[in-house]
């Protein structure tokens, strides 16, 4: 039994995890007790990730055009592409476009070969649509993308302010941590800012629920109520800050009135969020996407870091802005001058010496003399035939960027499109020309940073499968082969590492904030063992310190002071109107699902929260928009449509409605929300507004609805609308359709891929008169296919059903009621799993509570285990406890 020590590879908060090989090979993950992150904590997602290894799916040798060929075949033809490309059209016409989730050595590389050795600026990141605004925000005010604090201020504030974030979902751990210090210190406030009410906003003392876009009108108001109320802290303002009165003027008089028809906020509200933030000192503002994925988020960051110059609270104990990343990587790639606007360190491509310290210390013939082009307009310019070569890595740009649709058609013109991934099907590898298989997490070597500056080791347990590499290698073999040997010769990342450490102390002195030069020159053996730091953590320091920045001013700009930014107040790009489009589209994240879902929907367990693509909106809308509870809905914009099952819920906001980011073409007939999202972007920063489309929705016009439970997969789904998701002993799956097929026999038949010999049993029941009917399929005497049909959304036992797959029926009785959907006396129904970890369902928490006698989540937790190993389902078991308890009293 070996035992690795490693860091998860989902988000930002960057927890340690021990990886434990079994004798008999299989593999246990657990929270590492000693990782200064988590402290033993994981969350769903990391407690999961041991059921996500197997090598099903993934893409294990290189392809090209299909065809599997031996590595050098594939190096070559890459290498020769790209080269063949630059010499006829200029080093602009190719482009590298990665990802927060490649590790730090293997970004180091492809920075190093696009930005000094191809010597164009054409690779940029998805951390585009990701940290941009958070990155300019930061560069604006301080002078460098820095991160003044640490986890523990989240813990140490009287007031936390969360907002465009949903940290329970999204940052469980970090979440769980917030969570135990208010338990702690119950004096303690939490303020969440978010149009919807999430579980985050479930969990505050005051939420916010915004007008979508108008967070700077909110903080301008805060700014000028800080103002009036004299609450600055004229000192911090006076020696470590410029541009105060502009900053001032723009934010506007103190009228909370009109900031209350700007947000669309009650009076109310607004002076009690301003007065708890003008008289707590120790105040942490915590943002995320729905800050930085604007058409303003620069602004919205810059207004939000105003309220903390002017308060001076920043840097130190319990205070201060605190953009938190998304991905494990999205820090370090913003380090290592990943994105097309940034060099390596964190030096800047706009600056001579800059340039010069990097060319001179990579000896690299042409330096990239400006910026890149940013993502979407990297595949506009790919779409235009601009660029004519492309290598996509760590990134599935068919499903996450805007105007997808349109990514889809760029990708499709481009001559040459290489993908490094590590699934073979994704939507993304189906329009590659070349596909070169990525070792995967547990594979492969180097480092990430997380939302706190902390570097942490990942390290290997697993041999790699197949011909899988590393993706450092992959970028490296490419350098060599294009003609640059000696600067590729990397013969592990520990020598990535040890490079990349000592070009961030060269001409620092203290000069730009990020300096790891301790660890230059560091050998394999040290980088073996190296344990998380911080940085900075320069050369001579005794250690990485738990440092936090500008407490005492020090700015990265020429005169190492503060910028305040004046920001003013603008809507979203594109503005709903009434009779086209009448309904603002927000989208994000489900707690148990990662992003494009290429490792989270192979287990069952994380697919037991939530199976299906949704829209959220609110009864009104629900009304308006003809759609009735469960019903299917077309979601559509000037750019595209989606179709997605409907939520209706009062967690709405009238006028906005909620997608997922998650469902692919892999998973679903037609739920790639970002073919419907607009693709407008920040002019500062250049991310794009994944959070305000203006879309209108109608109801899909279902002439049938089916439910069916699969043991295998079926090759093809013959119905306009299909959801499908791992169980189990097999799928399930949702189906529904305008038009009803000839013969339901004819459908189950295709679906389960009846083959013509005999040994199935089908059980069928029709009620024609109704539309109604129901069919099993019995092999051997086990259940491998149901079947439900009816004219409304079905109503059946899903969870239940699911688990029936594979089970004996002998039982004359229980195959009819299996057939009616329902559980029969003595096989429970558990009802929508709540908590994944012990695989518990709505329906034992809500007999917990209506028979148990359990009042609260603990209570509930000693009596099922639910919520007591990760705790990322404990805001919605309260959720439960509190609807069962209304229920009760009405
Ligand atoms: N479970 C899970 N966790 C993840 C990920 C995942 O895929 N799944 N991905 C990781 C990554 S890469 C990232 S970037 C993070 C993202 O983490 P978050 O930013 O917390 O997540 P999102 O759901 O994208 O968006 C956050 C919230 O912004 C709100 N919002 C929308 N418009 C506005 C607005 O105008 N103003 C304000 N104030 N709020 C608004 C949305 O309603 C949403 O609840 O999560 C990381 N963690
Ligand atoms: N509408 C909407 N769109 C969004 C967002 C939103 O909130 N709303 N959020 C945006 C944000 S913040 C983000 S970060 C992006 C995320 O979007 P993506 O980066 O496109 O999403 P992932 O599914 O994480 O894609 C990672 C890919 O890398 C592969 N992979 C995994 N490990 C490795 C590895 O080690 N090496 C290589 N080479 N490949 C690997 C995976 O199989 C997968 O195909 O989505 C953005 N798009
Ligand atoms: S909070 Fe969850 S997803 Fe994020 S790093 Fe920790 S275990 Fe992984
Ligand atoms: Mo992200």
């Amino acid at each position: 039994m070996a035992e690795t020590r490693t860091t998860c590879p989902y988000c930002g908060v960057g927890c340690g995890i021990v990886a434990r090989q079994e004798a008999d090979g299989s593999v246990a993950v657990a929270g590492d007790p000693d990782h200064p992150a988590n402290r033993g904590r994981l969350c769903s997602k990391g407690s999961a990730l041991a059921e996500t290894l197997a090598l099903d799916d993934r893409l294990l040798h290189p392809l090209v055009n299909g065809r599997r060929v031996a590595w050098d075949t594939a190096l070559d033809l890459v290498a020769d592409r790209f080269r063949e490309t630059v010499r006829r059209h200029g080093p602009d016409a190719v482009a590298f476009y990665v990802s927060g989730q490649l590790l730090t050595e293997d970004y180091y590389v492809a920075n190093k070969l696009m930005k000094g050795f191809i010597g164009a600026a054409n690779i940029d990141t998805n951390s585009r649509l990701c940290m941009a605004s958070s990155v300019a925000g930061h560069r604006r005010a301080f002078g460098s993308d820095t991160v003044p604090g640490l986890y523990e201020d989240l813990e140490l504030a009287d007031l936390v302010v969360l907002t465009g974030s949903n940290l329970a979902w999204c940052h469980p751990v970090l979440f769980q941590r917030l969570m135990a210090a208010r338990e702690a210190r119950p004096e303690m406030k939490l303020v969440v800012i978010d149009p919807r009410r999430t579980m985050t906003a479930r969990a505050a003392d005051l939420h916010l629920a915004l007008k979508p876009g108008s967070d700077v009108a909110l903080f301008n108001g805060l700014l000028a109520y800080l103002a009036a109320a004299g609450a600055g802290d004229t000192a911090f303002i006076q020696h470590h800050t410029t541009g105060i009165q502009e900053a001032v003027v723009a934010a506007g008089a103190d009228d909370t009135e009109a900031t209350s028809i700007a947000t669309g906020l009650p009076v109310v509200q607004l002076r009690r969020f301003y007065d708890l933030f003008c008289r707590t000192g120790k105040t942490v503002t915590v943002y995320s996407q729905g800050v930085n994925q604007s058409s303003a988020g620069t602004d919205k960051v810059n207004s939000i870091i105003n309220c903390h110059l002017f308060t001076g609270r920043i840097g130190r104990p319990g205070m201060g802005p605190f953009s938190v990343t998304g991905q494990p990587n999205a820090m370090g790639g913003r380090e290592v001058g990943g994105l097309a606007n940034q060099l390596a360190c964190h030096m800047e491509i706009e600056n001579p010496e800059h340039r010069r310290i990097v060319q001179d210390f990579w000896q690299s013939p042409v330096m990239a003399q400006r910026p890149g082009l940013k993502a979407v307009d990297l595949f506009a310019a790919v779409r235009a035939g601009r660029i004519k070569a492309l290598w996509i890595a760590g990134t599935n740009p068919v499903d996450s960027l805007p105007d997808a649709d349109g990514v889809r058609a760029a990708l499709s013109a481009c001559p040459f499109v290489v993908v490094s991934d590590v699934a073979r099907h994704t939507d993304t590898t189906a329009c590659a020309h070349v596909l070169l298989p990525a070792a995967a997490w547990g594979e492969k070597d180097g480092t990430v940073t997380n939302s706190e500056r902390r570097i942490s080791r990942q390290r290997a347990f697993l041999p790699r499968p197949g011909d899988a590499r590393p993706d450092w290698w992959i970028f490296a073999e490419v350098g060599r082969r294009m003609g640059w040997a000696q600067a590729f010769a990397y013969d592990g990342p520990a020598a990535i590492f040890a490079e990349y450490a000592a070009l961030s102390g060269i001409g620092n002195d203290g000069r730009r904030d990020f300096d790891i030069s301790r660890h230059a020159g560091m050998d394999a053996a040290a980088y073996d063992g190296l344990a998380p730091f911080q940085w900075p953590s320069p050369a001579g320091a005794a250690s990485g310190g738990e440092t936090r920045f500008f407490a005492d001013g020090g700015f990265f700009t020429a005169d190492r002071r503060a910028r305040f930014v004046p920001t003013a107040y603008r809507p979203p790009a594109e503005a709903v109107t009434a009779e086209d489009y009448p309904l603002v589209l927000n989208t994000g994240r489900v707690r148990d699902q990662w992003h494009t879902m290429t490792r989270t929907a192979k287990t069952p367990r994380l697919m037991s929260h939530i199976g299906e693509p949704f829209i959220e909106l609110h009864p009104d809308d629900a009304v308006a928009c003809g759609i009735g509870p469960a019903g299917l809905a077309i979601v559509e914009s000037r750019y595209g449509r989606a179709i997605v099952r409907a939520l209706v819920t009062d967690a709405q906001r009238p006028g906005c409605v909620f997608v997922p980011m998650h469902w692919t073409d892999r998973y679903a007939a037609r739920a790639r929300i970002d073919a419907v999202v607009n693709p407008h972007a920040d002019p500062v920063s250049g991310q794009p507004e994944l959070k305000h489309t203006p879309v209108r929705v109608r109801p899909f016009g279902a002439a049938w609805y089916g439910f069916a439970v699969l043991t295998a997969r079926p090759a093809e789904i013959g119905a306009g609308y299909w959801a499908i998701a791992p169980v189990a002993g097999g799928w399930r799956l949702e189906l529904a359709d305008t038009e009803t097929p000839a013969s339901w026999e004819a459908f189950i038949g295709e679906l389960c891929g009846l083959p013509a010999e005999s040994g199935h049993e089908v059980l069928a029941y029709h009620d024609a008169a109704a539309s109604r009917h129901r069919f099993a399929v019995f092999r051997d005497g086990r259940l491998v296919a149901a079947l439900f049909v009816s004219p409304d959304p079905v109503e059946a036992a899903r969870g239940w059903l699911s688990e029936q797959i594979g089970q004996a029926f002998a039982d004359p009785q229980e195959r009819l009621r299996l057939l009616a959907g329902r559980a029969g006396a003595g096989r429970a129904d558990r009802g929508a799993i709540i908590c994944s970890c012990f695989s518990v369902g709505l329906n034992q928490i809500v007999a917990a509570v209506t028979q148990g006698g359990c009042l609260t989540v603990d209570e509930v937790g000693g009596l099922l285990q639910a919520g007591t190993n990760c705790g990322s389902c404990r805001s919605e078991i309260g959720k439960v406890i509190d609807g069962v308890r209304v229920q009760n009293a009405s």
